[in-house]
């Protein structure tokens, strides 16, 4: 699916966008296609500020996620464990859109749902995850892992949106919280929107999924599988609240 922005509107507000928003492709007919997605665990801004994440290994099967930021000269602007709960939560990969905005992609394993989790720790404030499309992991007893979408304040670094994505083992609304399972996302891009190149390996989310309704991909089937789980492209608002498209990648 193309779609290419309407670049007037864009250059005509960009002057006053300092967060993740606007959600300029909402009001756009036609939108930019996004070819270059991105796997970077390093990016540096316009003003040649550098951003760094990873994981720090807590104990043997506990890892921690995190983010840094350095000005020009090196030195330690902010770094902060987003998630740092007894389960295993890693920081993947980093990109730095139009605006100088840092979004990341952690990855986060069930099983912990303490203040230190990242839907409780680093947040601006408490409506983070109020228009979230996914606003958590959806199931106690952990073990799957499933990404979850960030965009961060480049000025503090804490959380201004995110979203999870996870697969289902079956049939069920998003209340069935023994079914979230596997999906890791490859490579992203932050534009107009945010592209999202993922694979599931149970069925992925399609579009009209949201918090309170897992609707399945109604082309998930045997064929459409490639290997051992589906590819799947999720072009998202960038308010990480609505799912424009989401396209099984042959
Ligand atoms: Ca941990």
């Amino acid at each position: 699916m193309v779609r290419t922005l309407m670049l007037g509107s864009l250059v005509a507000i960009s002057g006053f966008v300092q967060t993740c928003n606007p959600d300029v492709a909402a009001e756009a007919e036609v939108y930019e296609e996004v070819t270059d997605l991105k796997n970077t665990m390093e990016a540096t801004d316009s003003q040649g500020n550098v951003y760094t994440i990873g994981t720090d290994q807590v104990s043997e099967d506990d890892q921690d996620a995190y983010v840094e930021k350095r000005g020009p000269n090196g030195k330690i602007l902010w770094s902060m464990h987003h998630s740092a709960t007894p389960v295993d939560e890693r920081a993947v990969m980093i990109h730095i859109d139009r605006y100088d905005i840092p979004w990341v992609v952690f990855t986060v394993d069930g099983g912990s749902n303490e203040q230190s989790f990242i839907t409780q720790k680093y947040l601006r404030d408490e409506s983070v995850w109020e228009r979230s499309l996914f606003r958590g992991y959806g199931r106690a007893d952990g073990a799957a892992k499933v990404a979850v979408v960030a965009c961060l304040n480049p000025q503090h670094g804490k959380l201004e949106r995110a979203t999870f994505l996870m697969s289902r083992t079956n049939e069920g609304n998003i209340d069935a919280v023994d079914k979230t399972n596997t999906l890791v996302v490859d490579s992203f891009f932050v534009g107009d929107t945010v592209a999202v190149d993922a694979r599931s390996w149970y069925l992925p989310p399609g579009v009209g999924a949201n918090h309170e309704n897992f609707v399945f991909h109604p082309n998930a089937t045997d064929s459409t599988k490639v290997g051992d789980s589906w590819p799947v492209r999720y072009i998202l608002s960038r308010g990480l609240d609505l799912m424009y498209s989401a396209d099984i990648l042959q």
